[in-house]
């Protein structure tokens, strides 16, 4: 009898595939076999893997191995996300260099891995905080600044005071650092931005090849994007020779405009500000410095503002309106200042009621007068109180007022987006420093490509410690350098990259790992690219995933790749949770990876994130069952090991039991299926049935020796190899095959075995089951009518021809009377 034994297994197999070097990507021009490239979003090395990894890396290893079944040639590399606070965090408290805990981490996790199966090829390993990795940061940082798309500016940043740096609009989440969770704060810096506005459209526009993609990705990028189609209108203002410029959607509602508001923080607030009235105006800023734009802008906070004593002056009817500064207007959308039309939209109208301001409506909706309800009329309807706009609808007046403003020389239409630059700086050790050297006469100097990488200088412990200026600055030898233009005394620039830069392009880079004239082998990328299935959790919805379609489509535009969208297909798996929640410290319900590698395998662990769901779906480990999931391989591996000691490989399977071949190539075809449309745990659920049926034919049936045991368990190995490899492996060779079942071949269902008798067909009267019939499955609909209307059984409830007949053939037909 033979015992299955989890912990041998993976160690012989795991020896083998890198004996084997089982999973190596064929990188020759002339191999003719279709390319695939699949990609884990790579992880960041904080400590060991933890479920959520044992998750996504069983999901995509599952699409990999099936690929690799198919004959396909391969790509699924491994790297480290490996730049970043955690390890400098960790260095400080240790008096150590961030390098040590990274590399070390890297390594426990490399272990990890490979214990757990993931079939990777390790030739391509890579951590962007190697230099040999960061230096193309760096190059391509300097491609990016000679195209106008890296620039540096002053201006109000979200800065995080718990971290002592500054974050990027998209880590700021409900107005918190996306790492720490502090409270974000507003600060006047000059920092490094990527242009990623000048790729808007595009970004937008491109979304209609994402097919691929979950909708809900797709719908936050959109809205993350934010365009909205207006007008931008000049109003003058009084004493004052430049005019002010607002953006807004309802260019339609101008002579509703009773006030006019800049924001508090804005500098134009405080140009336009009387001088009298400048103590109230800093007062109110200082109150509003502490908000986060979510709360300016929520709609049901108390309306508060300062009156500036100007006035502006409406372009089309001369009004005077008085200018306010105001925390609900945001200085860095559209142009920082609105005309506040209260009548039509809900925030001007809570201002004009709390300031006594004029409600002027100017859309006829039908709906009650704001003035006097308190409820703004947003909607459609016919213009009043406009002038020559009268009587027209919304649409129309859109397009004729702007056809006014046009002619006035006083405004034009608009686009308007939400998107920001993507803020680059960051005043933190751990990441790429930034290839600039500021020169007192020079300028900004890009350090020329070929001094390339600039290697961060050797500081440790204390020396990290956030200072809210970047610690690089504190190392005098490596700051001050030679001007690389005209050789005076310069210095280099202190801030690193986000780390966001190293994810933006790693897969690229995993074409040509090695590649050392230039970041990637453009040639290698034509031929593996784009990313055919990418897998990764929905946190990075408008992070990782805006920036690397950003980097992709500039990429494109220097004629460095070929595609505009690296992502072809994207999958977010679920969560793993425990007891119904979010696995944390706080609440002790952590579930420990490798400690359930140790008690149940890595088999039956990867089994049961697979079985418990589709893919997309949290897994709750209290409601599944590692325990079980390793019985049923137990007996997988019975029914392999006993048809292999019974007969030898190459029997025809024609001489077989035909019922169980039939099972056999019917479990074939729906798994091949349901591992295409990434039904994973219903294809487990396939090879658990045909398990049984093979059993069964052992125990009760034509006996381990019959062909037909033989083809269901070969068939049963090679399924069960994409979820469940050891044990596969060793199946597989006690059928009498190898080296290894890795590219085994996946096997093709017999159509002539999936035909089944006879099926039947439920004839309902009136939606009542009157007759059941055994029909052919491939009967047509008129031949299945004809035979319904024939039935004794179905006549006796008809009275004369029914009135319509519905055919599902084989399975129903349907019969109104
Ligand atoms: C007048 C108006 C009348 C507006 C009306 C709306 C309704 P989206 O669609 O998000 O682009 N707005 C413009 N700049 C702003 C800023 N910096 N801070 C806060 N609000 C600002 O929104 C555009 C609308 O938001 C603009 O259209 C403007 O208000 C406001 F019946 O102008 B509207
Ligand atoms: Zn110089």
């Amino acid at each position: 009898d033979e015992q299955y034994d989890p912990q041998a297994l993976q160690e012989k197999w795991q020896a083998r595939w890198e004996e084997l070097d089982a999973f190596r990507a064929n990188e020759d021009a002339d191999d003719a076999r279709p390319r695939k490239y699949l990609l884990d979003m790579f992880p960041y090395p904080s400590g060991d893997l933890h479920m959520g990894h044992g998750e996504v890396f069983a999901i995509a290893d599952v699409v990999a191995r099936y690929w690799l079944q198919r004959g396909d040639n391969v790509l699924h590399p491994i790297g480290w996300d490996s730049f970043g606070l955690p390890a400098e965090n960790a260095a400080i408290k240790r008096n150590a260099h961030p390098a040590e805990w990274t590399y070390a981490n890297i390594e426990t996790q490399a272990t990890s891995f490979k214990r757990y199966g993931i079939s990777f090829d390790w030739s391509r390993r890579l951590h962007t905080s190697d230099p040999e990795y960061y230096r193309w940061n760096q190059w391509l940082f300097n491609r990016f600044f000679e195209r106008g798309l890296a620039y540096r500016k002053g201006g109000l940043v979200n800065w995080c005071p718990k971290d002592q740096t500054v974050l990027a609009n998209e880590q700021v989440v409900a107005g918190r650092c996306e790492r720490c969770g502090a409270d974000v704060v507003r600060r006047e810096l000059t920092q490094w931005y990527f242009k990623i506005t000048d790729y808007a459209d595009r970004l937008l526009q491109d979304m209609d090849q994402l097919g691929g993609w979950p909708e809900r990705i797709l719908t936050m990028q959109r809205n993350w994007i934010g365009r909205s189609e207006g007008a931008d209108v000049r109003f003058a203002i009084e004493g004052r020779d430049e005019p002010v410029t607002v953006y807004t959607t309802r260019p339609d509602t101008l002579y509703g405009a009773t006030f006019f508001v800049v924001a508090a923080d804005a500098p134009l607030a405080e140009e336009l500000c009387d001088p009298e009235r400048l103590p109230e105006l800093t007062a109110y800023r200082s109150q509003v410095a502490k908000l986060t734009d979510i709360e300016r802008l929520a709609t049901d906070k108390e309306k508060t503002g300062v009156f500036l004593g100007r006035y502006a002056v409406n372009p089309v009817n001369g009004e005077c309106l008085p200018v306010w500064a105001a925390d609900y207007v945001l200085s860095g959308y559209g142009h920082g200042a609105i005309m506040a039309v209260p009548a039509h939209d809900q925030r001007d109208l809570d201002f004009a009621l709390k300031f006594d301001l004029p409600v002027r409506v100017v859309v006829h909706t039908g709906l009650a007068d704001p003035g006097e309800t308190g409820v703004a009329t947003p909607g459609e309807g016919t213009l009043v109180n406009s002038g020559p706009l009268d009587g027209l609808s919304k649409t129309e007046a859109i397009a004729r007022i702007i056809e006014v403003l046009d002619e006035r020389d006083a405004g034009r239409a608009a686009v308007n987006y939400r998107l920001r630059d993507w803020l680059l700086s960051r005043q933190r050790f751990w990441g790429t420093p930034i290839p600039i050297i500021h020169c007192p006469d020079c300028g900004e100097v890009p350090v020329p490509d070929e001094q390339l990488p600039v290697t961060l200088p050797d500081l440790r412990g204390e020396a990290l410690a956030p200072k809210g200026v970047s610690p690089l600055a504190s190392a005098t030898e490596w700051v001050n350098v030679e001007c690389p233009k005209c050789g005076g005394p310069a210095q280099r620039d202190t801030d690193t990259m986000d780390t966001f830069v190293d994810s933006s392009w790693y897969y690229l880079r995993y074409c040509s790992p090695h590649y050392e004239d230039g970041p990637f082998d453009v040639e290698q990328v034509r031929r593996w690219g784009p990313i055919d299935q990418y897998v990764g959790g929905s946190e990075h919805a408008v992070l990782h995933l805006l920036y690397s379609r950003f980097f992709t489509k500039v990429l494109h535009d220097m004629g460095m790749v070929d595609f505009t969208e690296p992502f072809v297909r994207l999958l977010n798996q679920g969560e793993v949770i425990n007891q119904g929640k979010g696995m944390s410290k706080s609440l002790g319900n952590g579930v420990d990876l490798g400690e359930q590698i140790d008690n149940f395998g890595v088999d039956a662990v990867r089994l049961t994130m697979l079985f418990a769901g589709p893919p997309e779906d949290d897994i709750d480990w209290a409601a599944v069952s590692p325990g079980a999931s390793q019985k049923f391989l137990a007996r997988a591996f019975r029914v392999m090991a006993e048809a292999g000691a019974a007969s030898a490989p190459g029997v025809d399977p024609a001489a077989g039991d035909l019922e169980l071949r039939k099972v056999t190539h019917r479990a074939i075809d729906e798994v091949t299926r349901l591992i295409e449309s990434y039904h994973f745990n219903v294809a487990i659920a396939r090879m658990m049935e045909l398990t049984t049926a093979a059993r069964r034919a052992i125990d009760a049936g034509p006996g381990a020796a019959d062909p037909a045991v033989r083809e269901a368990a070969e068939a049963l190995a090679v399924m069960l190899s994409l979820v469940t490899p050891y044990v596969a492996e060793e199946g597989w060779e006690r059928l009498g095959h190898g080296p290894t079942i890795v590219r085994g071949g996946w096997p093709v269902a017999d159509p002539a075995l999936l035909v089944r008798e006879s099926v039947t067909c439920v004839v309902q009267v009136a939606g009542k089951v009157r007759d059941r019939l055994e029909v052919a499955p491939t009967i047509s609909e008129a031949d299945l009518q004809e035979l319904a209307l024939a039935s004794e059984k179905v006549r006796a409830y008809l009275d004369g021809a029914p009135r319509k007949v519905i055919v599902r053939a084989p399975k129903l037909v349907n019969i109104v009377p």
